[in-house]
């Protein structure tokens, strides 16, 4: 029998929602579990094309729209090889953002329709299973300020939401939306429910292609 491949396994939500938290506690649960699992975030900033969207978001350099929107998606395709390898050896992927967040964000810039925003990720490694940790406005500033970087106000939020809800009418993609208000201990059980369930069935069918 050939061997298990992992799960692909993607957290998206607006600024706030807890993805990064809810990311590393999934990945040290399933470890603690004994599944190989590791976490990856998107952008990787610490790659050449990771380095200028960075300084990007930090406000230190502009870059055109659509421009900046080529990288992020450049930046997910160049982590291919490296996330396909993973897969295969049994490794499950646990993904802080992921080709969502980049349709989204981006059409939510005026002048910009979610379909051109999506053509370059099509064809990327297709999750097997995208959570969204859903949270309004409302919970989120309860949440405190937000930072500094690009992006960061609750108007533009407030469009990028609208964004993701257009995304997840897409029925190829598997979604599940999180109730993110709870405490982060809830947030946690759902999720990983879900995930458990996604880790037994992913090995059972080939890793699909995005938005194809
Ligand atoms: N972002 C993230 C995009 O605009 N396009 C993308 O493709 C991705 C992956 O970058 N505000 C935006 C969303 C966030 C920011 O922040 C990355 P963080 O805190 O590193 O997730
Ligand atoms: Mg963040």
């Amino acid at each position: 029998m050939a061997s298990k491949r992992g799960a692909l396994i993607v957290l998206e939500g607006v600024d706030k929602a807890g993805k990064t938290t809810q990311c590393q506690k999934l990945v040290q649960a399933l470890q603690q579990s004994g599944r190989p699992a590791e976490m990856m975030r998107f952008p990787e900033r610490s790659t050449t094309i990771g380095k200028l969207i960075s300084s990007y978001l930090e406000k230190k350099n502009d870059l055109e729209d659509h421009t900046v929107h080529l990288l992020f998606s450049a930046n997910r395709w160049e982590l291919v090889p490296l996330m396909k390898k993973k897969l295969e050896q049994g490794t499950t992927l646990v993904v802080d953002r992921y080709a969502f967040s980049g349709a989204a964000f981006t059409s939510a810039k005026p002048g910009f329709c979610l379909d051109w925003c999506m053509k370059p990720d099509v064809g990327l490694p297709k999750p097997d299973l995208v959570m969204f940790l859903q949270l309004s406005p409302a919970e989120a500033a309860l949440r405190g300020q937000f930072g500094e970087e690009r992006y960061e106000t609750s108007v533009f939020q407030k469009a990028v939401q609208q964004k993701f809800e257009q995304l997840m009418k897409d029925p190829s993609v598997n979604w599940q939306v999180i109730d993110a208000s709870k405490s982060v201990e809830n947030v946690h059980k759902d999720i990983t429910t879900h995930s458990l369930n996604t880790i037994n069935t992913a090995q059972t069918v080939p890793l699909g292609e995005l938005w194809k």
